[in-house]
C-alpha cells in the first residue's frame, strides 16, 4: 500500500499541519523542512502526500492527466464527498471539457481587452494614490490593496453597485474551502449562505451589464462555445478568483516595499521594473499558497510511489524558495528574472487572469512610485489568516510625497 497513513519505503512521514495557525503565521521554517525532508513527503495529519520542491511541484502542475484537478483542488475528494458548490467549470475540469471553457476565459481577458482597460486601471491607480497622499497615513491593506481592485474590477466585469461588500467575503469562503475541514473551513461555509446568493444572482446575464466582461461570457452562448447554463459558473470563476488574489498580491507588492526600502527607490529610480516587481512580490509572497490534485493512477515520482485517488498538496510558496531552483531565494530583487515562478501555478491550468492581476498590480507599482518619495509602516503589521491565500489584515503606514 502507499497511502501516506502508512509506512512507505523512501516516502518519509511529517507530522507537520499546513494549515495551521501557528504555520500560517510563519510558514517558512515548515517549508526548509518540507523541502529538505525529501522531494515527496507524507503529511500524516490530513493523509496526503506533499511536494514542496520546485522540480515536483512543476512536474505535478505539468502532469494533468495522472494529477487531475477535477476531483476537487482542495483536500476534499469529489469523488468521495460532496463538493460545498457546484465545481468550478474550469478550476475543478479536467481535459477536454476544461479546454473549451478555458477558451471562453482566455478570450475574454486576451491582450486585446487589456488594452481596453489600461487606462481605466492607470488612472483609478492615479486617483486613489493621490486620495492617500491628502490622508498621509492610512492603512495600506483596507485603503490601497483592496480599495484599488474594488474600484475597477467589479465595473471591468459589468457588476450593479449594490451587495459588492459580499465579493472579499466570498472569495475568502472559497479559498477557505480548499482547506481541510478545519475551523476556518467549517466557520466559513457556516456563513455562507448571504455571500452565494449574491454571487449567484449576480452571474445571471441581465445581471450584467452591456460591453463587461461578465457579458462578454454570456456572449459566447450565442456563439455556441458554452451553453446558457455553463455562463453564470463560468462568471463565478472570476468572482471567485479575480478579487481576493489580486488584493492579496497588491498587498504583498506594498508589503515587500515597505521592508526592502531599496527596491523602492530602485522602482522609483526607473518606472520600467514596476511589471516585474509586482511578478517578483508574487513570487516572494505567493497569495496563493498551496493547492491539491488527485492521482488518476498509481505514479511514480522521484522514486516515491503514490497510489491512485491519492491528494497531493502542492507547496508553491515553498517551490517560489527553493533553493535548488532560485538565487538568493530569500531576496526581494525587483531585477530578478522571476519567469518560471508557480505563483500563478504552470502549464493547463495556469492562472487565466494573469494579464488583469499583472495590470492591476503594474499600474498601482507605478502610480506609487511616480508620486510617493517613501512609505514608512507605522504600526505593528497584522496577519489575515486563510487556508488557502497569504496576507495581511493591516499594514499602518504613512507616505511623504515625491
Ligand atoms: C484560484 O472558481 C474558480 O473557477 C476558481 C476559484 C479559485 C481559483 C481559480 C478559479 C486560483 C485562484
Amino acid at each position: 500500500m502507499s497511502t501516506p497513513g502508512s509506512a512507505v519505503a523512501g516516502v518519509p512521514h511529517l507530522d507537520v499541519d499546513p494549515f495551521d495557525m501557528k504555520f500560517f503565521a510563519d510558514p517558512y521554517p515548515t517549508h526548509e523542512l518540507l523541502r529538505e525532508t525529501g522531494p515527496v513527503v507524507c503529511l500524516d495529519k490530513w493523509k496526503v502526500f506533499g511536494v514542496a520542491r520546485y522540480a515536483e511541484v512543476h512536474a505535478v502542475l505539468n502532469d494533468p492527466v495522472t494529477f487531475c484537478s477535477s476531483r476537487g483542488v482542495g483536500l476534499s475528494d469529489f469523488k468521495k464527498e460532496t463538493p460545498w458548490r457546484p465545481p468550478s467549470l474550469i478550476l475543478e475540469a479536467d481535459p477536454p471539457e476544461h479546454t473549451r471553457t478555458r477558451a471562453v476565459l482566455s478570450t475574454v481577458l486576451s491582450p486585446t481587452v487589456m488594452k481596453g482597460l489600461r487606462d481605466r486601471f492607470a488612472a483609478a491607480a492615479e486617483a486613489r494614490v493621490d486620495a492617500l497622499l491628502e490622508q498621509r497615513s492610512f492603512d495600506a491593506i483596507a485603503d490601497l490593496a483592496e480599495a484599488y481592485p474594488l474600484s475597477i474590477f467589479p465595473d471591468a466585469l459589468g457588476l450593479k453597485p449594490e451587495g459588492r461588500e459580499h465579493l472579499i467575503p466570498y472569495a475568502s469562503l472559497v479559498f477557505n474551502a480548499f482547506g481541510p475541514p478545519n475551523e476556518l473551513r467549517k466557520e466559513a461555509i457556516a456563513r455562507s449562505a448571504p455571500h452565494q446568493a449574491y454571487v449567484t444572482d449576480q452571474c445571471q446575464r441581465d445581471n450584467l451589464t452591456p460591453g463587461g466582461i461578465g457579458a462578454c461570457i454570456h456572449a459566447h452562448v450565442d456563439k455556441g462555445a458554452i451553453t446558457a447554463t455553463e455562463a453564470p459558473l463560468l462568471v463565478r470563476s472570476l468572482l471567485s478568483a479575480g478579487l481576493d488574489t489580486t488584493v492579496n498580491g497588491i498587498g504583498a507588492a506594498v508589503y515587500c516595499m515597505v521592508r526592502f526600502p531599496d527596491q523602492w527607490q530602485r522602482l522609483r529610480g526607473d518606472l520600467t521594473l514596476a511589471r516585474n516587481a509586482f511578478e517578483e512580490a508574487v513570487r516572494f509572497e505567493s497569495p496563493v499558497q498551496t493547492f491539491f490534485r488527485t492521482t488518476t493512477r498509481e505514479v511514480e515520482l522521484s522514486g516515491a510511489t503514490i497510489g491512485e485517488g491519492e491528494k497531493v498538496l502542492m507547496f508553491l510558496a515553498a517551490a517560489n524558495r527553493d533553493p535548488r531552483r532560485w538565487d538568493k531565494p530569500d531576496s526581494y530583487d525587483i531585477t530578478r528574472r522571476t519567469s518560471g515562478h508557480v505563483g500563478y501555478g504552470s502549464g493547463i491550468h495556469m492562472c487565466v487572469g494573469q494579464l488583469v492581476a499583472r495590470l492591476e498590480g503594474e499600474t498601482m507599482l507605478s502610480a506609487l512610485a511616480r508620486r510617493v518619495a517613501s512609505i514608512e509602516i507605522t504600526g505593528e503589521p497584522k496577519r489575515r489568516f486563510n487556508n488557502t491565500l497569504r496576507g495581511l489584515d493591516s499594514l499602518p503606514v504613512t507616505i511623504t510625497p515625491a
